[in-house]
């Protein structure tokens, strides 16, 4: 799958990429993935998944265990990693929490995360003050996650998306689609609006999902979303068995500022698909997960990255030339 235009003008990856890998990392960590990333009290921080305990190269699998670290940086691009995971979850009932995603609201930091228990997914959120403790506010009912919080109240409420993964009710497998929800204390979510469905994406042929929290500009919310496409007879590169074939794409929409739930503006193809080295092989090859995205003063976007869900990484466009991308709709 290529894009449909040359979208690698537009979207810039960072030379330096990984900008953060498991040799950066001063404890046992083996996959360095799908971090959460923005600027809070004075610097930017990054909290990312780090899967461990295994080689997770196909072996019988070792004592696999997933716990969440804290990155800073001063320019977003050099990252110093924290001498000890900050977070970890793992008891009777809840199994692990991961793809941390983060936001700031109202000078306070909060984390949207999956946890995976022993009844199904459940998307959560939590806050913090000091990115070392987290209060979780909320978990969802299963099967959800994938959620993002917007760095304002709409309304007078909190906002975020979110991605249930409906089997039963879509007529075909992992048909999964964008929701939206409210909240006045990040505690009772209600207001529940359907954003996007995965039909509405003509570029993929199975399901999508929030990515980074949207960034606010003029013209609307600026919103990534990964998108999903599977093809059974193209086994894709791949540490782990069985066979790997769904390539993780990202695509753009523009929401109404207002009432986020309406999408008015999207790129028609996806704005960036997997080609470096690094996106390609790992320990599922030919996946782009965003978890984060800063719009800075002067209209540079830095977008972070999950690559191969083996490494962080970064890349970078103009503001003006994303929201260009949007076709009004
Ligand atoms: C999704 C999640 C992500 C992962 C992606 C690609 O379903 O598990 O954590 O990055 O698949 O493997």
């Amino acid at each position: 799958m290529t894009a449909p235009y040359d979208a690698t003008t537009v979207i810039q990856r960072y030379d330096g990429n990984p900008v953060l890998a498991a040799a950066d990392v001063p404890y046992p960590a083996t996959l360095i993935f799908n971090a959460g990333v923005e600027k809070f009290q004075g610097r930017y921080v990054m909290i990312f998944r780090n899967d461990y305990g295994d080689d997770y190269r196909g072996r019988p699998k070792a004592e696999r265990d997933t716990n969440l670290g804290l990155a800073t940086s001063d320019d977003g691009r050099h990252w110093t990693v924290d001498p000890q995971p900050v977070w970890k979850v793992r008891d009777q009932e809840n199994r692990r929490v991961y793809d941390p995603r983060l936001t700031v609201l109202e000078g306070r930091c909060y984390i949207c995360f999956a946890m995976d228990t022993r009844h199904g997914i459940r998307g959560g959120l939590a806050v913090t003050d000091d990115l070392r403790h987290f209060e979780i506010l909320s978990l969802s009912a299963p099967d959800n996650r994938n959620m993002v919080l917007f760095p304002r109240r709409i309304r007078g409420r909190m906002a975020r998306l979110e991605r249930p993964f409906p089997i039963y009710g879509r007529g075909k497998p992992e048909a999964f689609d964008i929701w939206y929800s409210e909240s006045p204390d990040g505690r009772f979510w209600g207001e529940t609006r359907l954003v996007l469905g995965s039909e509405q994406v003509p570029w993929c042929n199975c399901k999508i999902g929030p990515a980074a929290p949207p960034v606010r500009t003029d013209k609307g919310w600026l919103t990534l979303f990964h998108a999903v496409s599977k093809d059974e007879s193209r086994p894709l590169r791949t540490w782990h068995e069985p066979p790997w074939n769904k390539t993780y794409s990202m695509g753009l929409m523009l929401l109404d500022l207002d009432e986020p739930w309406r999408v008015i503006g999207m790129a028609d193809g996806p704005v960036m698909v997997p080609q470096a080295p690094y996106e390609m092989d790992g320990y599922r090859g030919s996946v782009l997960f965003p978890g984060g995205m800063i719009l800075e003063d002067d209209g540079e976007v830095k977008i972070y990255y999950g690559a191969a869900d083996t490494v962080e990484c970064l890349a970078t466009a103009r503001v003006e030339a994303l929201l260009d991308l949007c076709r009004p709709c």
